[in-house]
């Protein structure tokens, strides 16, 4: 008898072994490097309870904001390596790197989040750039149009004269070429460098006044048009192979959808973003004349230009891609 129970219990024991890890499943990391409440971790959280839905709970993710896993310039390499199984990078913080992909941050005037987005995925999907190809991809998307917060007013685009703004990408350029004094550096640095006052303002899109309080400190938004930052989530090329087909389904199918959802989100939510940001801090935002837009449109046209000559330095048809990403950009406008 007491052979029997002893028996029984190793038995069940190890049945809740085999049942606990068939039940857990596969858990995949994902790290990503501005903090919890800005848009590319809201995405992040609901891509998350998307794959745990559609995978019965196959498939746990677990989130890590807020770079507590892996930063925005170690992202990329970290991904590959395997310190983390997924992703978010910002493909601006890594110039040279992306030279297809990078086109969608030229200045082309993109006035939808959801429109930027779904072209930079058909681009992708299109080209299948070589510049992604020791990494899985799982989505893009990008930021909403980039404007100039600040510390100080800027009414009209002379007031930009050596004004510390930080950005990153093609957009330090063309503040180069309007007088600012533009300060490369990823998002998740951005609060120190305006606290400290290495910087009197930032470029990028609205949503950040509210996730991380830059209203309180840049009370000036000055509407400028400028290029949206595209984003890349990517994840370890050896994990993804090791995925079951149907996992595998469960993500690919998901790509898409999630560049649509994210674009949507943002196109409200920086609207939002503004509205609070004027009843919080009473914050003021500022038009340009349309010389001013004109002249801005100029400055970003030399950008265009070097963007080909590294193109096709890289091997691309880089007129071709520039034309299809702005048929692409019609096509979704219209
Ligand atoms: C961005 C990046 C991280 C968190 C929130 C954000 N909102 C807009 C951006 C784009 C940007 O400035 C960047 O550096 O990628």
């Amino acid at each position: 008898m007491r052979k029997i129970m002893s028996l029984m219990a190793a038995s069940i024991t190890l049945a809740c072994l085999m049942g606990a890890s068939a039940m857990a499943g596969t858990t995949l990391t994902y790290a990503n490097f501005p903090p919890a409440p800005t848009f590319p971790c809201v995405q992040m959280e609901h891509w998350k309870a998307e794959v745990e839905k559609r995978t019965n709970g196959n498939i746990a993710v677990q989130t890590f904001p807020g770079s507590t896993l892996l930063g925005a310039k170690n992202m990329l390499r970290g991904v590959q390596t395997g310190q983390a199984d997924i992703g978010c990078i910002s493909t601006a913080y890594y110039p040279g790197v992306f030279p297809l992909i990078s086109v969608v941050n030229l200045p082309v005037a993109f006035t939808s989040t959801e429109v930027a987005s779904l072209v930079m995925w058909d681009m992708f999907q299109k080209y299948q750039p070589k510049e992604f190809k020791d990494v899985k991809v799982l989505t893009m998307f990008t930021s909403a149009p980039s404007h100039v917060m600040s510390k100080v007013a800027v009414k009209q685009l002379s007031d930009l004269k050596g004004l510390e703004l930080r950005a990153s990408g093609s957009i330090l350029k063309i503040l180069s070429g309007l007088g600012a004094q533009g300060v490369g550096m990823p998002m998740s640095q951005t609060p120190e460098a305006l606290q400290k006052g290495v910087v009197k303002g930032l470029v990028s899109s609205y949503d950040v006044l509210k996730d991380l309080n830059f209203a309180e400190q840049c009370r000036y938004e000055t509407v400028t048009n400028l290029p949206v930052y595209p984003f890349a989530i990517i994840m370890n090329k050896a994990r993804w192979d090791a995925l079951p087909a149907e996992t595998k389904k469960v993500l690919d199918d998901l790509g898409r959808e999630q560049a649509v959802w994210t674009g949507k989100y943002l196109d409200d939510y920086t609207s939002q973003a503004l509205a609070w940001a004027k009843e919080k801090y009473q914050v003021e935002v500022f038009e340009l004349t349309d010389t001013e837009y004109v002249e801005i449109k100029k400055q970003g046209e030399p950008l265009i230009t070097a963007w080909k000559a590294d193109a096709v330095e890289a091997g691309l048809d880089a007129e071709a891609i520039l034309a299809e990403m702005l048929a692409l950009k019609a096509k979704y406008e219209a």
